[in-house]
């Protein structure tokens, strides 16, 4: 099994794997360790990361980046809304009102799910893994932003999927880096010692995210997160787009905005611009050369300027910042160390504002780029077992409340209790008890939209099927258990009867269950009643392996409430079959489709890239062959054959261009060999002269 974590960012991706020596990030086919969140789609084929950035701006309405905060989204979403002026290439409404991106693919119009898009990235970096890692690559971790809603964990899911990767835990970005921090410190407090209590800081292109983290020996548990999912670095970007589009229309009188291409260069140097003031604060020249129109512009920023022109973004860096530390009810001489990741931490104005909220110098001890994915990996390597890493634990939060509500068709009114408080420790199960006579409906949703940065607070609808009455007429206690798994997805993931048995009194079954905590008794109208499972490491990782978070009928059979371990108490448990309703996850058939159809896209690229290995060694060949006839290889055939085969590689340069542009593989392969049939023997006369002296020197220094 591979051990692979990936950094799915807004702008940049990294890969780490576990190699003999340890966790290293993996560098690409550029031998970038970074891949740009980029996709290009062409006429012939797809271009994804490196190669795609470079068609931002040549292919833009068919190059697709900034894509990562449509998962789950629909094309009507206010955020979506937003940005679609934004975007140089076009969305579009799915039919179940989702966002589609559309594109010129194939010499087709073709639109693609955000699913599908994040689906060919994520080929690109298995890929990756696999070439470095020299064998196939279908475990992997990968980080979401710890904000990321149901609708949105889900869509990323379906994406793993649809590349062929099995997933094994979509981890929070902060969580990662925590335990990128943490696994290796040899001096953490001991279990019972008070933890030492870090705050992890993550700014990237597109958002925002604080987490507080308290370690011991062995483990990590998360407090607290927050998050300012509209604050990045692509937002200081802008205001420096906004600032020269501006500066521009007077001095030029160049409507920037109006031009794309224009406009996509000019975000280009504006980010450039804007990592130079982090390192400088002195005036900094602004110079794109033939800009729109033929004309060359110029213009320049400092240090002092763009954070004023920032103040309304830097202002919001200290909010997540209180907010965090009040969720944790920690004060700031609790705080051990504040550590920084993320490209956009490295903006003096933020760091400064960071270091002064918590009365502290900030740390940079991880590597900023890199240990999202550094953490990623740690997580795979900690849930493979063919991996050795040293234990340890890792308990996240619920980062928004959930609620479930039921009713059933004959009863009044309805039930409902927050099952996940805010801050609630994740992944966890927990068995709820109804007492019912027929099947019933639970609804799942966030307990607090306002605080959501989602616009839909329903999770999803759960039907309890085949509920009957007790023989005797009486209601059936019915065991449900909710979950918040390892990706942070929130299922009711079984459901089972426990039938009454005869002489066998009701509180008996009861007191024969592990019964941890009571909550929500209060508004209970149903006698409903919450067990917690208890949930080391151990039980976490078996309830949760295979990471299939698809809703299944079938019910679970280490409900530990079925009370089948207890031989002394009578109590028979019948598994429910559970459908789930409004899930935002792709449908079955539909994610088969993709993965059908990424398989495909997936043959042809490789198609098309044999194709054009086989042009370019024909390109090659002539240039090689047309510069040593003319030197090394001059002496080696006659004026005859030399001024034939200048002629023969001429034509070839020629057909190249014209006829030969577009030819099936094996045209190429023929002309290769035609020309290597005059070629070779000039070549092999010639090595065969260099050889001899060599052999002679050999054979003197034996001598
Ligand atoms: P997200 O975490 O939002 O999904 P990401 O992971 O792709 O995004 P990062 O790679 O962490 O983001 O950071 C990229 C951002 O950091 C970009 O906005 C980039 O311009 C900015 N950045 C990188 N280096 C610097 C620097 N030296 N000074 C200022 N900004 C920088
Ligand atoms: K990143
Ligand atoms: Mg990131």
């Amino acid at each position: 099994m591979s051990v692979v974590g990936i950094d799915v960012g807004f702008q940049n991706c990294y890969i780490a794997v576990a190699r003999s020596g340890g966790i290293e990030t993996i560098a690409n086919d550029y031998s970038d360790r970074c891949t740009p969140a980029c996709v290009s789609l062409a006429s012939k084929n797809r271009m994804i990361g490196n190669a795609a950035k470079s068609q931002i701006i040549t292919n833009f309405k068919n190059t697709v980046h900034g894509f990562k905060k449509f998962h789950g989204r629909a094309f009507d979403d206010a955020f979506v809304e937003a940005e679609k002026p934004k975007l140089p290439y076009s969305l579009h409404k799915l039919a179940n009102g989702n966002t589609g991106i559309k594109v010129r693919y194939l010499d087709e119009d073709k639109v693609f799910t955000v699913e599908q898009i994040t689906g060919m990235l994520l080929t690109k970096l298995k890929e990756t893994s696999e070439s470095a890692l020299k064998k196939p690559v279908v475990d992997c971790v990968i980080s979401v932003p710890s904000f990321f809603t149901d609708a949105e964990r889900r869509s990323v899911f379906d994406a793993t999927q649809i590349a062929g990767l099995n997933c094994l835990r979509l981890i929070n970005d902060t969580t990662a880096v925590a335990l990128a921090y943490g696994i290796y410190k040899q001096d953490l407090p001991t279990p019972e010692e008070r933890p030492r209590n870090v705050v992890f800081v993550d700014m990237g292109h597109s958002s925002f995210q604080v987490s507080i983290t308290a370690f011991n020996k062995g483990k990590l548990k998360v407090l607290a997160t927050a998050f300012d999912p509209y604050l990045g670095g692509r937002h200081l970007d802008e205001v420096l787009v906004d600032y020269f589009c501006e500066e521009f229309k007077g001095k030029y009188k160049l409507n920037v905005r109006d031009n794309p291409r224009a406009l996509l260069r000019l975000h280009q140097e504006c980010e450039k611009l804007k990592k130079l003031m982090s390192a400088n604060s002195s005036d900094l020249p602004l110079n794109i050369e033939c800009f729109m129109n033929d004309i060359d512009v110029s213009g320049r920023m400092n240090r002092g300027h763009f954070e004023e022109m920032c103040a309304q973004y830097l202002m919001r860096v200290e909010m997540p910042l209180k907010a965090v530390l009040e969720q944790s009810k920690l004060s700031r001489d609790d705080i051990y160390a504040v550590e920084l990741v993320g490209g956009a931490t490295r903006i003096p104005a933020i760091k400064d504002r960071i270091g002064r909220f918590f009365s502290k110098d900030v740390s940079t001890t991880l590597n900023a780029d890199e240990a999202v994915a550094r953490g990623c990996a740690l997580q795979c390597a900690i849930l493979s077992p063919a991996f050795k890493v040293r234990e340890f634990s890792i308990t996240d939060v619920v980062p928004f409340p959930i609620t479930l509500r039921w009713k059933s068709p004959t009863e009044d009114g309805l039930g409902e209790c927050e099952v996940f408080s805010r801050n609630h420790a994740a992944p966890f199960s927990k068995v709820i008890t109804f007492h019912k006579k027929e099947p019933f409906d639970l609804e799942a949703f966030y307990s607090s939209p306002p605080d959501l940065p989602y616009p839909d607070h329903r999770i999803g609808c759960f039907a309890v099927q085949n509920v009957v009455p007790q023989p005797d007429g009486d209601s059936s206690k019915v065991k449900v258990k909710v979950r918040v798994n390892v990706h942070g997805i929130f299922s009711v993931s079984s459901a089972s009867l426990i039938e009454k048995q005869k002489g066998e009194g009701e509180d008996m079954q009861i007191d024969s269950e592990p019964m941890v905590q009571n909550e929500g008794r209060a508004e209970d109208q149903t006698k409903m009643q919450v067990d917690q499972e208890g949930q080391s490491q151990g039980d976490q990782q078996n309830e949760e392996n295979n990471s299939s978070c698809k809703e299944g009928a079938s019910a679970e059979k280490q409900d530990p409430a079925a009370g089948g371990s207890k031989p002394k108490v009578k109590v028979k448990s019948i598994d429910l079959p559970i459908v789930a309703n409004n899930i935002r996850q792709l449908d079955g058939d539909v994610l088969n489709n993709f993965v059908e159809y990424e398989r495909q896209m997936i043959v042809q690229d490789k198609l098309v890239k044999e194709l054009n290995d086989a042009k370019n060694a024909v390109e090659e060949y002539v240039y090689d062959l047309r510069d040593k006839l003319c030197g090394i290889y001059e002496k080696y055939t006659t004026e005859e054959d030399s001024n034939q085969l200048t002629l023969m590689l001429e034509d070839t340069e020629n057909w190249l261009y014209e006829d030969g542009e577009d030819q099936p593989k094996q045209v190429y392969e023929e002309k290769l060999d035609a020309l290597k049939r005059l070629g070779q023997p000039i070549q092999d006369r010639h090595r065969e002269q260099e050889d001899r002296p060599r052999a002679f020197e050999e054979l003197g220094k034996k001598l």
